[in-house]
């Protein structure tokens, strides 16, 4: 059978009816890939996987809340949908809202959002505003306009953003036959980590899966509102994905630790990009920036001897998965600037062998 899309795959535990009409592209059934190379720095009895999230139509984990937020404006008639984003929601809104023959508006802080963001945005036909302020004050004026026009909000405050994002939750579980020990995932305006425990807690509640993980948000460290326990005004970091100073899903973030006995934690940028080229180098993993702070998370923790203080399952390795909620080619210019660029050339045998040091 050829996957169907979340709505299908899980149409029992989200809010759609027969009346409801799937607007899908197919999202959802991401690799769960074992990383032999983070498991072992990770250390000894240590399994880590990566949730390839940036596999997802338009590369990133927002596919599977827009799935459903685009289903259900179409279905409540709806005929513009209206975000603010720091470029991965307004790239897939706005291809959603074309597959629905949907007007699609969206709000981005000006040079403030990777290029292949803002070419899906434009290519899919959206209207896009660059605007002079950061992704909270355009969260913040979104809001407004939803209420004053008839335009339907797909940040993740719709709570169909976060019933469709829930979904990454099932499939880990659905995949390991269980919830994994821990979860490991960026955070930014909070949505997904408050989607993906929702998951858990779901299907702990069905009985799907007999014991929920610990969850483990990070934020960067000059945008970590959560962490810091108050909102950051002029939030700075280069994952631009996670730059969110004022994160809607606040409570939340704060219950999904709470419950879990997990926490938000910060990391630095330096430790983003040295996870985010690890990745790439060790794992043949190209994921965003803000992706690999998940990673940066767990390599911190390994350094500070936390898996060493989990209590340990018996009779199998300790299960971690981190979230890659975004592909790499997002942001080309990153991956450029954080790696040295080819010299020029010559033309000639010698001087080619030479540079790429054959000889
Ligand atoms: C790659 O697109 O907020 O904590 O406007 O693009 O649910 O916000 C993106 C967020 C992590 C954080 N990784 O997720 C937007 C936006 C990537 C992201 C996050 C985002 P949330």
């Amino acid at each position: 059978m050829t996957w169907p899309g979340i709505i299908e795959r899980y149409r029992a535990h989200l809010p759609v009816t027969r009346k409801t009409p799937v607007v899908t592209l197919l999202e959802g059934n991401t690799p769960l890939l074992h990383s032999p190379a983070l498991s072992e720095r990770a250390g000894r009895g240590i399994a880590v996987y990566l949730k390839c999230e940036g596999l997802n139509p338009t590369g990133s984990f927002k596919d599977r809340g827009m799935t459903l937020a685009i289903s259900k404006a179409v279905e409540a008639g709806s005929v513009a949908v209206l975000c603010a984003s720091t470029g991965n929601t307004s790239a897939s809104a706005s291809a959603y809202a074309a597959r629905a023959g949907l007007r699609s508006i969206v709000l981005i802080p000006s040079g403030a959002i990777a290029l292949g963001k803002l070419s899906q945005a434009l290519i899919h036909n959206a209207s896009v505003a660059a605007v002079d302020a950061n992704f909270d004050a355009c969260l913040a004026i979104a809001r407004s306009m939803a209420q004053q026009h008839r335009v339907t909000l797909v940040n993740s405050v719709n709570p169909h953003r976060i019933e469709g994002q829930k979904t990454c939750a099932f499939e880990i579980c659905d995949v390991l036959g269980r919830a994994p020990d821990l979860h490991l995932t960026p955070v930014g305006n909070a949505g997904n980590i408050t989607a993906q425990w929702k998951g858990y807690t779901e299907y702990f509640r069905l009985r799907k899966i007999s014991r929920l993980p610990v969850m483990l948000g990070f934020q960067a460290q000059g945008a970590a509102p959560l962490v810091l326990g108050r909102i950051i005004k002029q939030p700075h970091t280069v994952a631009t994905a996670i730059r969110i100073g004022n994160p809607a899903s606040w409570q939340g973030a704060v219950t999904a630790a709470a419950q879990s006995h997990g926490g938000i934690r910060a990391v630095t940028d330096r430790e983003i990009l040295h996870a985010y080229r690890l990745l790439a180098r060790e794992d043949g993993v190209f994921a965003e920036p803000a992706s690999a702070a998940s990673v940066a998370g767990l390599l911190k923790l390994a350094g500070q001897g936390f898996f060493k203080r989990v209590k340990r399952p018996a009779g199998r390795p300790l299960t971690i998965v981190c979230i890659l909620t975004g592909h790499g080619l997002k942001d080309p210019e990153r991956a450029v600037k954080s790696v040295r660029a080819p010299a020029l050339l010559a033309p000639s045998i010698s001087a080619i062998c030479k540079a790429v040091g054959l000889r």
